[in-house]
Formats: structure tokens, C-alpha cells, sequence
């Protein structure tokens, strides 16, 4: 290592790492608007396969770009300022990272960089997280020395995008570019142009909604300014509440449960799952339900057909039944598979995801057993997740004869209305979930992170098809060896005794002997360049080609680090987001979703012949086609 003083302090680190870092990791802030913390260079090292770094390195994509020029020090013995982002630490050196010079400097960086920024604050949907603004504010920008633009320099993004662009507030940072590069493996966005006339663009300046973007909102969530957001379906869900005719629910998913509380200054990780739900009654929704009640009906689906692939395939040689099968309710996910590999879309689970599967039994049991009329049903949807608005727009999404679901709004969304409405979140008392759809187990809550569905499933088949408790193979039916944050993992579980057939898969299989001494292998993918890992090694007949089932999640982490969730979104805060998921999981009632008591009534009442079922492949499963 090399020490190296930063503003007196004595700071160790290995040759090469950046002052911008070393700082970092001695708690020092040098304020940047290019560098970010999911793209410093430990992270990407983790990030990245080594065959795939050479081609990062000559393409510059690994190193901070130096864009912004914010992060100037002083270094002893050199005469000009550096950008501490491009200047590596090769040997000791002494750093100031605050001086008169550098104030100066910076102040006169931001005041150029507003000179080329149109876009009126107040009606921007980062004013107040817009990390410019903030600078601008720190640094004391309050002239226009160097003007304003008074009118758009550049057009906004047409009407049916879900990410929105507005390059007037783009400030070449190159974030979203990277992001989209090196997590997710997607080259939706591309810096196009030199010098001055550089732009963010997409292949040949297509839309959004026309270029290869899976919708993921990766980018969104680590710009810096407003320059990217979602489309905002926020006054369309308002105008619904107002309308005395329609009765407007809403379901609220797993991960922004754990995550909304940062829009109103929490710490990351603080579950707000039943404050959340007062709020949402008192700004004019009719009823709120709970999305991990239809991941538990997901879990029944797709664990039910997972049996039913591997008994097609091991026992009745039906070599349509495709192995391994693939998790679905990631729809980032399932438009990379649609775009990038569609040679792989029957391994997909035709489950539909816990949102849509939620949509359709609302308009038709909960309308039924209400006797309302589904037209007058405007059903809402919480996610964390900006591609949910591209899910519940397909057009495969409503065969009950109705969209599943009209809106689906993001985390910072439903942020914002609560805002709007007055509502201080973290002070409410809370409220349960309302029937038929308010049990939750556990398993449906960790959906929301990385390795949740499949410890869901495999918490679930591992019952069902040796009939003893999970907590037989793992202590307090904690499936450890599917959790954490490696971006691509593999387990096994070996099934070494079984029970007689639940009467609920009976018309599925006559018993379970064919898979005594089966060792279920499962595979799991968070971050679509590991999902195109994944699927690299499948085609090369490689390890995860022997897995029964993998659970792929576009965003990294999974749900809880979504496109639609609070900014900043970095590891960090993921981490925190994914302990407050496992903790309540680990303090429900229920952990298992074939428990669940709302999920065996729907089964009692409505699916009456049990998963996978005529009625059922209807309303909770689809296809996807190329
Ligand atoms: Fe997810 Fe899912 S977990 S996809 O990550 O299967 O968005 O939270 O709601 O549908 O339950 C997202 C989260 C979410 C679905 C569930």
C-alpha cells in the first residue's frame, strides 16, 4: 500500500487507486457529478468478467470519465488543480481538497455548466434530489454570469416513452451511459459527437420506447440532474381518485415497503410497509392490498410447474418440457430475453408476475365476491421498478377482458403524492393490508431482493414434495446458501426422502418417487450482464446448464435497488434495503407462501382445481413470444 495525506489526514491504500477514492474511504466529501459510488472501480471489478474488462478498459468504460472536473485538489508540488478522479496514487503525496482556488474553480464549473442548462427547477421532478441543484446551492451559484439558455436547446422525449430524456439537463456525466453498459450489458445509451457537440444518445437517436432499452430506469437512478425520469402517471391515478364512479386500489409491492421512508429523510432500510398503507387510504384509495400475497400465488404457480417440467422431462422424456426453467416476474428481465435471446423464451416460467397475477384476481374474484362491476375497478400498483409500467401496458395483460393493472406507479411517485397530499409518513400510525388479499408470508416479502423467489420456491416445493418442515435442511427455514449480493450464484438441495403428492398438484403427477435422490440445482442472476452470463454458460453447456431453475432480477440487488426507487440508490443503501426484508420476514407469522391462508381460501373458492388448472393458466399465466 501507499499513504498518501489528504487534508492532513494519513490515508493507506493500494497503487492506483484514485485520490477521489482514497478520499472516499477516509470519510473526506470531494463533491463530483460524473463519479458514482455502484461505478468507482472496486465496484466494477466485481461488476465485470475478466474477458469482458479488456474491451471495457480500451473503450474507457471502466475509468470515471473526468467529465465534470468538480473533484479539483491541490496537490504539493504540482502547479495547476487536478481532477481527483482521474489521478491515480502512485506514491505518497500531500492533497487539499479545499482552498480558495478550488472553491473558485468549482463555482465557476457549475455557473458553465448552468449556462447550458434549461430547465425550469420548480416543475422538475429531481427539484430538491438534483445533485446540481445542490452544488449550485453549496458553492453559492446564484448569478448568471456566463447566461441562461431561455428557450429548449434540445426536444423532449414524445409521448410513449416510459424513460423520458430531456437533454437540456444533461450534463454529459455519462453515468446512465456506463450503467447501462456495465451492469446491465444493454448499450441502450451511447455518447455520440465530440467536444462541444457531444450528446447522450441512443442507436441513431431513436426514442427510447424504439431503442434496445429493457425499461430498467438503471440510468434514471444515477443521474445526477432530471435529465432522465420515468413517465409520470402520477396526475392520471389522481384524477381516478376524484372520479366518484371508479373504485381505485392499489397493491403495494415488496421492496418500496423498505425504501419510500428515504423520501421523507429515513434511514435506508426502514420498513414502512403499514404507515404506507394509512397514507395511501387517506389520499383516496378504496382498498390496498398486498402484492406478497399474489408472490405467494406466484410461488404456487411456478413451484407447481416447475414439478411439472421435471416430471415431463426426467420421467416422461418429453423433451418439450424446457430445463431449466426461468423465474418471470422480472419484466426488465423478460424484455432482455425478448431482445437479446429469444432462442430461450420457453424456459421461461409462463407464470405471470406477482403484479399482473394480482391485477387479474382483483378484477375478477375480489370484483365477484363484491359484486362490483369490474369496468368500474381502477387498479393501482406500487413498484420499485420503472419496466412495471411496460409490463402492465402489454398487450398479453388482460385476459380476464380487462388491464390487470391501469397504473403502475414507482416508489418516488407515490413519494411524491403523499407529498402533495401533506402527508408525513414516518408519523402515521400504521394500518393492515385490507381482505381478501392481506396475508402475507414472509416468502412473498424477500421477493423484493436478490434470491428471494427462489428461496420462496424452494421453501415451498421442498415441503410440498417431501412432506416435513424446510427447517429440517435449514435452520429456521433460512435458504443462507441463495442469499447475498455475488452477481451470479448457484446451490444445491439435495431431496432425499418424499411424501405423497398434496391433493392440490394430484391432477399434475401420481407421486413423487422419481425424484428421491434428485439433487435440485438452482441458479440465480441479478444485474442483466449477469443474466447474459448466465445464459452464455447455458449455451455452452457450462455448470448452470445443469440447474432445474434459475431466478434472474434485471436490477442489481434485485427489486430493492429498482429503477423506480429513491435516489441515490448505491450498494450501501441496497444492502441496508435487503437486511430490513429479511428481518420481516424473519419476524412474520407466516414464512411459507403455500401457508398462506388467503392463498389456500383463492384455491378453496376460485382456482378450485389448484395451480396450473385451466382457469388458472387464463388468468395467472402467459406467453411470451419473439
Ligand atoms: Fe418486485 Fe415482484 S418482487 S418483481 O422484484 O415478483 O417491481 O418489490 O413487486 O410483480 O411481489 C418489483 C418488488 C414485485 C412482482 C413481487
Amino acid at each position: 500500500t501507499i499513504t498518501l495525506t489528504i487534508d492532513g489526514k494519513d490515508i493507506s491504500v493500494a497503487p492506483g487507486t484514485t485520490v477521489l477514492e482514497a478520499a472516499r474511504i477516509a470519510g473526506i466529501h470531494i463533491p463530483t457529478l460524473c463519479h458514482h459510488d455502484d461505478l468507482c472501480s472496486e465496484a466494477l471489478y466485481s461488476q465485470t468478467s475478466e474477458s469482458d474488462r479488456p474491451k471495457h478498459e480500451e473503450s474507457g468504460m471502466l475509468a470515471t470519465p473526468s467529465s465534470c472536473r468538480l473533484c479539483l485538489v491541490e496537490v504539493e508540488g504540482l502547479s495547476k488543480l487536478h481532477a481527483s478522479c482521474a489521478l491515480p496514487v502512485h506514491g505518497p503525496m500531500t492533497v487539499r481538497t479545499t482552498s480558495a482556488a478550488i472553491r473558485h474553480a468549482r463555482r465557476d464549473i457549475l455557473e458553465l455548466m448552468m449556462s447550458e442548462h434549461y430547465g425550469d427547477c420548480f416543475a422538475c421532478a429531481r427539484n430538491g434530489t438534483c445533485e446540481l441543484q445542490k452544488l449550485c446551492e453549496d458553492y453559492g451559484v446564484t448569478s448568471e454570469r456566463f447566461g441562461r439558455p431561455r428557450a429548449p436547446l434540445f426536444d423532449k422525449a414524445a409521448p410513449g416513452n416510459i424513460i423520458m430524456r430531456d437533454m437540456n439537463k444533461c450534463i454529459l456525466c455519462r453515468r446512465c451511459v456506463r450503467m447501462c453498459a456495465l451492469y446491465q450489458g444493454v448499450y441502450a445509451l451511447t455518447t455520440e459527437g465530440r467536444g462541444d457537440h457531444s450528446r447522450i444518445s441512443t442507436f441513431m437517436g431513436r426514442e427510447m420506447k424504439d431503442a434496445a432499452c429493457i425499461n430498467c430506469g438503471q440510468c434514471i437512478n444515477r443521474c445526477p440532474t432530471g435529465a432522465l425520469t420515468e413517465r409520470d402517471d402520477t396526475e392520471a391515478v389522481w384524477q381516478a381518485i376524484e372520479d366518484p364512479d371508479k373504485i381505485v386500489v392499489i397493491q403495494t409491492a415488496p421492496a418500496p415497503r423498505a425504501a419510500i421512508g428515504e423520501a421523507f429523510g429515513c434511514e435506508p432500510g426502514t420498513a414502512l410497509t403499514y404507515q404506507l398503507n394509512t397514507a395511501l387510504r387517506r389520499i383516496g384509495f378504496d382498498k390496498v392490498f398486498d402484492t406478497t400475497f399474489s408472490a405467494d400465488l406466484t410461488i404456487m404457480e411456478e413451484g407447481a410447474e416447475l414439478l411439472s417440467r421435471l416430471y415431463k422431462g426426467l420421467v416422461l422424456k418429453d423433451n418439450a418440457a424446457r430445463l431449466p426453467q426461468f423465474t418471470s416476474c422480472s419484466p426488465g428481465w423478460i424484455k432482455f430475453i425478448e431482445h437479446f435471446y429469444p432462442a430461450y423464451l420457453p424456459n421461461l416460467s409462463s407464470a405471470k408476475s406477482p403484479q399482473q397475477m394480482m391485477g387479474a384476481v382483483i378484477k375478477t374474484y375480489f370484483a365477484e365476491k363484491n359484486g362490483w362491476d369490474p369496468s368500474r375497478i381502477v387498479s393501482v400498483s406500487l413498484m420499485p421498478c420503472t419496466a412495471k409500467k411496460f409490463e402492465a401496458a402489454r398487450p398479453e395483460m388482460d385476459s380476464s377482458g380487462f388491464r390487470d393493472v391501469d397504473y403502475a406507479l414507482t416508489t418516488r411517485e407515490v413519494a411524491r403524492m403523499l407529498k402533495q397530499a401533506g402527508i408525513e409518513l414516518p408519523k402515521l400510525e400504521g394500518s393492515p393490508f385490507d381482505d381478501p388479499f392481506g396475508v402475507s408470508s414472509g416468502s412473498g416479502v424477500i421477493f423484493g431482493a436478490t434470491g428471494g423467489v427462489m428461496e420462496a420456491a424452494l421453501r415451498t416445493v421442498v415441503e410440498l414434495v417431501t412432506g416435513e418442515k424446510v427447517e429440517y435442511l435449514f435452520d429456521k427455514a433460512d435458504i443462507k446458501p441463495v442469499r447475498g449480493f455475488d452477481g451470479v450464484r448457484m446451490a444445491e438441495i439435495p431431496i432425499t426422502s418424499v411424501g405423497p403428492v398434496p391433493k392440490l398438484l394430484a391432477h399434475l403427477m401420481p407421486d413423487f418417487d422419481w425424484l428421491k435422490g434428485v439433487t435440485l440445482r438452482v441458479g440465480l442472476a441479478h444485474g442483466t450482464i449477469n443474466a447474459m452470463r448466465v445464459l452464455q454458460d447455458v449455451a455452452e453447456g457450462g455448470p448452470l446448464s445443469t440447474c432445474h431453475f434459475i431466478e434472474f432480477m434485471a436490477c442489481p440487488g434485485g427489486c430493492l435497488g429498482g429503477g423506480g426507487q429513491p435516489i441515490p440508490t448505491d450498494r450501501e443503501i441496497r444492502t441496508a434495503r435487503a437486511k430490513a426484508l429479511y428481518g420481516e420476514d424473519a419476524h412474520d407469522v407466516v414464512r411459507k407462501s403455500h401457508e398462506n391462508a388467503d392463498v389456500l381460501r383463492i384455491y378453496r373458492e376460485f382456482f378450485t382445481e389448484g395451480p396450473l388448472s385451466r382457469k388458472s393458466h387464463e388468468l395467472l399465466h402467459t406467453r411470451y413470444k419473439e
